[in-house]
């Protein structure tokens, strides 16, 4: 399997966590791709058309994409334990906090973006950061929670979300505000497949 990859990409790290807790990393073949909003990559598009990361190219030629996909296909793969649950209850459970986690990282590519722009949006800019804290909040509400489940991909989803805050947001601390979450995030990070995957800015 192809896998369009960048060290820096939080979408592409929760594939590959995914992947390492499933024993499959190996069998993944990593391709560095620059993806960036305002270039999109003719390369990728035949692939893709979204132009987007992560894209996997499977040894059939077929294509899977976006992450949620990626990492549900490859649960089917694993003949070891789920990460996506079969008990109906407890899969929406996984799901939801895998779009919570999942949707933090958008807003947060987007804040990026923005922040970066000559004419910035202060109304963007507002939204976002209010988000931000919103959703702090809810994973602090949610840590006991968490705790106490099996690991999953929500696991997967809000600890990679809280991974990407250290990575790109590093001069705005969360932890002392949000302790329960941030004992929790510690023990996220101590896992193999979490410490296999750190980012790397290689811009
Ligand atoms: N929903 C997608 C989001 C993927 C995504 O936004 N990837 C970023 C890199 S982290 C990207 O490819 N951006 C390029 C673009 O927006 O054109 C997923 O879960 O895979």
């Amino acid at each position: 399997m192809k896998l369009h990859w960048s060290p820096r990409s939080p979408f592409v790290r929760k594939v590959m966590i995914v992947a390492h807790e499933l024993g499959l990393a190996e069998r993944i073949n990593c391709v560095r791709t620059v993806a960036a909003t305002t270039r999109p990559h003719a390369e990728l598009m035949r692939d893709n058309p979204l132009s987007k990361i992560p894209t996997l190219v499977l040894d059939d030629g077929s294509v899977l994409y976006d992450s949620r996909v990626i990492c549900e296909y490859l649960d089917g793969l694993g003949s070891a334990r789920k990460l996506f649950p079969a008990d109906p209850k407890a899969r929406m459970l996984a799901l939801r906090r895998q779009a919570l986690g999942d949707g933090a990282l958008d807003f947060l590519l987007l804040l990026r973006n923005e922040r970066e722009r000559a004419a910035q949006s202060q109304a963007h800019l507002a939204a976002y950061g209010g988000k931000k804290a919103a959703v702090l909040r809810a994973f602090e509400q949610e840590a006991d929670a968490l705790a106490a489940s099996a690991f999953d991909i929500g696991h997967i989803g809000i600890g990679g979300a809280l991974c990407y805050l250290d990575f790109r947001y590093a001069d705005e601390p969360w932890r002392n505000d949000h302790p329960r979450i941030a004992r929790w995030h510690a023990e996220f990070c101590a896992r193999p497949s979490v410490r296999a995957t750190e980012p790397v800015d290689d811009s």
